[in-house]
């Protein structure tokens, strides 16, 4: 009697245990992403559009002194560059409203130097205008980049120009163009221009000139939903170059660094080397952007005709920067038409064709999962939460397991190159590495591992791999384990 209620109570004390587990959350780990970093991260691939005066003076930065008469495109139409962007999976458009030189392709009220002075719609256009329509048309979202940098403006480095103009400029673009979905914040500040004629080499210091802690108030107050980048975020952070890769480590927080002691960092003011790592464990949730031109510059030059990235080396981009947490920010140029050229729309389609097929099918979907530890066993956090479609359900492992294996019996002998993971990352980025094995002749085989897996990780393999058996083990977690999501994709040409 004494032993079957020592039995008992000991019992009663682990049912209570997982009861209390079950019933319990893990805790989030570190930084955690906000709602409006959440929609940003589903989004994945965007562009940005460069065309303005500068584009007709086949430049890469205009000096800010071009006459508003060359800005004369024939065939300009919103709608058919939304579509060649749509075709290519792309999930929304950044316009430059206004570059470095200064050209505002708005009817501003902030400076004279805009669209109204050229003949596009006979001095009645709206480029941003005509771009935002179509883009919300389509169903895709609409950003905006206005540069601080301003080679045209006399009054630039001075308090004039940001206090009359720049932040009058914000706030036209951000009450009059809809909802954003993101804005784009630059690190280019100042260097030699127009300046309303004074052609002089004008610096300023870029931690404190254009107040970048009014400039995120205003985007706040006025556009809630759009993902703020810059080189520090707030929201998403530059990943350090042009080329569109994340490195291979890639964490999507960041504690950010000034070159200067005792300054603080700002955009244009920051140690770029730690941007396409991030910094583990870093103070705020600042996931990465590779912004790179789908041509070699991000203006269109007739003689880069030819060197349009093909879909191959998008793909290569696409798996560097999506498939290693990062978004893929790809640069559009029209000629001076203001049509893409029919390489560009050719290669951007292609692309899109190809992700499409890829992720068709997840070979995953279906498969019986065993897991070495579930936690408090409970259904909430099983293992088929990896192979639904919903992006934030989850497996899980007790408070204590932080290395665990879980193996998938495929519905059927699959051929596969591509697997993705996902975290539940409004738990916080956990994981820090992991193996795939495959049952190949009769013994595991590893086929990939990764380190960092945060929103979306991708490893693509060299080879195809044909197999009914796959073990996903993670090796390292500094805290219990939230997956939500486990996939095996084979590339069109490889089936
Ligand atoms: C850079 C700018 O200087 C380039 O001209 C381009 O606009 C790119 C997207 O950002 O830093």
């Amino acid at each position: 009697m004494h032993l079957f209620k020592k039995v008992l109570s000991v019992l009663i004390f682990c049912c209570g245990i997982a009861f209390v587990q079950a019933q319990t959350a893990p805790k989030p780990y570190g930084a955690v992403p906000t709602e409006r970093q959440l929609a940003w991260q589903e989004k994945e691939m965007y562009v940005i559009m460069h065309f303005t005066p500068t584009t007709f003076q086949n430049k890469e930065w205009g000096f800010g002194d071009a006459d508003p008469a060359i800005f004369n495109p024939s065939n300009f139409n919103a709608k058919n560059i939304v579509a060649a962007v749509k075709a290519g999976g792309f999930k929304g458009i950044t316009v430059v409203a206004k570059h470095h030189d200064g050209f505002a392709l708005w009817p501003t009220h902030s400076t004279e130097y805009n669209i109204t002075k050229s003949p596009f719609r006979n001095g009645k256009g709206d480029l941003v205008k005509e771009m935002q329509e179509a883009t919300n048309q389509a169903g895709l979202g609409f950003g905006l980049y206005c540069s601080p940098w301003d080679r045209n403006n006399a009054n630039y480095s001075k308090p004039a120009y940001i206090n009359e103009v720049y932040y009058k400029q914000l706030e036209e673009l951000y009450s009059n163009y809809g909802q954003l979905h993101t804005v784009f914040y630059d690190g280019a500040n100042g260097g030699d221009g127009f300046y309303g004629g004074a052609k002089e080499k004008r610096s300023i210091d870029a931690s404190t000139y254009y107040n970048y802690e009014k400039i995120w108030t205003i985007v706040r107050k006025m556009q809630p939903g759009a993902a703020i980048f810059s080189d520090i975020g707030p929201d998403i952070r530059w990943v350090g170059n042009e080329s569109g890769f994340a490195a291979e480590t890639s964490w999507s927080t960041l504690t950010p660094v000034s070159p200067v002691k005792d300054k603080k960092p700002s955009p244009g003011f920051v140690v770029e080397k730690d941007l396409p790592t991030g910094t583990r464990n870093g103070t705020f949730w600042t996931p990465a952007e590779c912004d790179v031109p789908l041509r070699p510059g991000w203006f269109y030059h007739p003689e880069q005709d030819g060197k349009t990235k093909t879909p191959t080396q998008l793909l290569e981009i696409y798996y560097q920067s999506v498939g290693r947490s990062a978004a893929l920010d790809l640069g559009i140029a029209p000629m001076p038409s203001g049509e893409l050229h029919p390489d560009d729309i050719k290669n951007i389609r292609d692309f899109g064709e190809i992700l499409k097929k890829t992720f068709a099918v997840n070979f995953a979907t279906g498969a019986t999962i065993t897991a070495t530890n579930t936690r408090a066993r409970s259904k909430v956090y099983a293992a088929n939460h990896l192979i639904d479609n919903d992006r934030y359900s989850y497996w899980a492992t007790d408070d204590s397991v932080t290395h665990a294996d879980l193996v998938f019996q495929l519905k059927d002998q699959s051929s596969f190159n591509v697997i993705r993971l996902r975290e539940n990352i409004k738990l916080g980025q956990r994981i820090e590495a992991i193996a795939v094995d495959a049952w190949i002749e009769g013994a595991w085989k590893e086929i990939g591992a990764a380190t960092s897996i945060g929103g979306n990780r991708l490893i693509r393999l060299n080879k195809t791999v044909a197999t009914n058996k796959v073990r996903l083990r993670i090796l390292k977690s500094p805290v219990c384990i939230a997956l939500s999501d486990f996939g095996l994709f084979a590339e069109p040409n490889l089936q």
